[in-house]
């Protein structure tokens, strides 16, 4: 067992959590308004690993006000594109420098594989951040071919403006807590908003040490303030503020609908990456040499703590047995421990609410008579580990399969003819991702406009690519990250008419 996670990180790390951790506020680091702090710890050993300023309702309205000052001040609003563009390079250059530093953090605060940090989250946040950088000088409105009629007196030229949206608030969760900072700083920054950043609470070491970078990097004052804090108060403050012009929210869909009910009063704008349920469904022509692996990783990729894990399993009848008892294999053979070694495959879960969680929905799994084939339990009896579990036979009526658990946990299900595929697939109040393991391309031409959620992969999963919208259908969620799409997240367009 392992007692103390901090001596295994580096110097750098190692001196990052060595004092309170303040937050950023109008370019400076502050303590809270009311003095309070809170604690983030490490799951591996349920231990503190330091103390954090706790934002509340006063720190966010300084914030909100930074950011307002911000927005309105010249040395943002009229930045070039091109000066955009260098700062966010200068940013994800930075991050780049400091990649193993901010792995370790991101390990000793989530509990994940520190390589595997380095390699996903901190590689895919620097690629983000590039890849938005990119934006700032191609975002552009149209000219417009007006039909108002002409007069000798009057003619009418009409064009449109893509303009920042203002002050944005965002909010996020634990799972990937600095790559979601990047999937929603970036595409902010580029199109030339300011930014509240609230952090989850379980998970602020990476945010925090980012503000630090983004300091350096040297955007003004007041244009990124990061605010670490508890949902109830500093986020529902900041959802409330009536100084926000947008609030961008990735975490539970139940959270979500609160968030969206709030930010109505003031018709904020709001977009809202939520939870999920997906499928990956085995065809019955499926390379299973792809498809076993593939649907392994699936849900044990971050401990199932991923919004789109492949959580619902579908398997032909005649292909069962192999698939489950290879999957089983597959998923049992990883090493459990803390995610700084990285050769751990499997590490804790985020916190003990989570860890409750995921071990209460095992047992509710188990008294609906889903059949544990392997896992189930608790591994060791200091931090948050939970064995790699595969459920057979479960039903599409069991609360296993219908509620996201957002563990390591994967429901497995028998179908006997293709055409009960969609409906299986779409049984779900979610729909974020889903993957068909196939070869024939038909099948994939079949039933790929027949799923609905915002992504579906075919011979892999969790395939997330800067490139590519990333969002739900149905309760997973509305608007698109990623991609071009997003620009639509953070721009407003304005309408110009000249009489002339
Ligand atoms: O999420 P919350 P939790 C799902 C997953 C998980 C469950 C609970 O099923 O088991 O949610 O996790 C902030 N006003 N997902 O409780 O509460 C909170 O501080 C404003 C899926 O951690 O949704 C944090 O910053 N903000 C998911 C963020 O919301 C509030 C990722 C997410 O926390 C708030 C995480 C409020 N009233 C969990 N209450 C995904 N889609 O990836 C909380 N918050």
């Amino acid at each position: 067992a392992v007692t103390d996670s901090k001596s295994a990180l580096g110097e750098k790390a190692g001196k990052f959590i060595s004092g309170t951790k303040q937050m950023l506020i109008d370019g400076k680091w502050v303590s809270a308004v009311s003095g309070k702090t809170f604690t983030t710890i490490d799951p591996a050993t349920g231990k503190v690993i330091t103390d954090i300023c706790e934002g509340d309702k006063e720190d966010i309205n300084q914030a909100v006000l930074a950011a307002r000052r911000a927005f309105e001040d010249d040395a943002w609003r009229d930045m070039t594109p091109s000066a955009r563009e260098r700062l966010i390079h200068r940013l994800a250059d930075l991050i780049e420098e400091n990649a193993d530093e901010l792995a370790e953090l991101e390990s000793i605060d989530n509990g994940k594989n520190k390589a595997i940090a380095r390699m996903v989250d901190i590689n895919v946040a620097i690629e983000t951040f590039r890849y938005m950088a990119g934006w700032p000088s191609k975002i552009a409105g149209d000219v417009l071919p007006l039909s108002t009629p002409k007069t000798p007196e009057a003619q009418f030229f009409g064009y449109t403006l893509r303009e920042p949206v203002g002050v944005v608030g965002q909010i996020i969760p634990w799972n990937f807590p600095l790559l979601m900072c990047a999937w929603k700083m970036a595409p902010a920054l580029a199109c030339g908003n300011t930014i509240v950043l609230k952090p989850a609470e379980e998970t602020p070491l990476t945010a925090l040490r980012l503000g630090e970078l983004i300091c350096e990097a040297g955007f003004p004052d007041g244009v990124v303030n990061i605010v670490p804090g508890y949902g109830h108060t500093a986020g529902a403050a900041l959802t409330a503020h009536p100084e926000v012009d947008k609030i961008a929210f990735t975490g539970s869909t139940e959270v979500g609908k609160i968030i969206a009910r709030e930010a109505a009063d003031s018709m904020k704008k709001v977009s809202m990456e939520l939870g999920g349920k997906s499928p990956a469904i085995i065809l019955p022509d499926a390379d299973l040499s792809v498809a076993i692996p593939g649907a392994a990783s699936a849900i044990m990729f971050n401990q199932g703590q991923v919004c789109c894990a492949g959580s619902r399993l579908y398997v032909p009848d005649n292909l069962y047995d192999e698939v489950i008892n290879g999957v089983a294999e597959a998923v049992s053979s990883m090493s459990i421990g803390p995610g700084l070694d990285a050769n751990n495959m499997v590490n804790p879960l985020v916190s003990e609410t989570q860890f409750q969680r995921v071990m209460g929905y095992i047992d509710i799994g188990r008294e609906e008579g889903a059949e544990v084939i392997t896992g189930g339990k608790r591994r060791g009896d200091s931090g948050y580990f939970v064995e790699p579990t595969i459920l057979g036979n479960t039903t599409q009526d069991m609360k296993v399969v219908q509620e996201e658990i957002f563990g390591p946990v994967l429901c497995v299900q028998r179908y006997s003819d293709m055409s009960e595929i969609t409906r299986l697939a779409n049984d779900s109040i979610y729909g974020l991702g889903a993957s068909l393991w196939t070869r024939d391309v038909g099948n994939i031409m079949r039933f790929v406009p027949k799923i609905k959620a915002g992504t579906v992969w075919v011979n892999c999963h969790n395939i997330l690519d800067v490139a590519m919208p990333f969002g739900g259908f149905k309760q997973s969620g509305y608007g698109r990250e990623l991609g071009k799409d997003v620009l639509e997240l953070y721009t407003q367009t304005k309408s110009v008419c000249i009489m002339a």
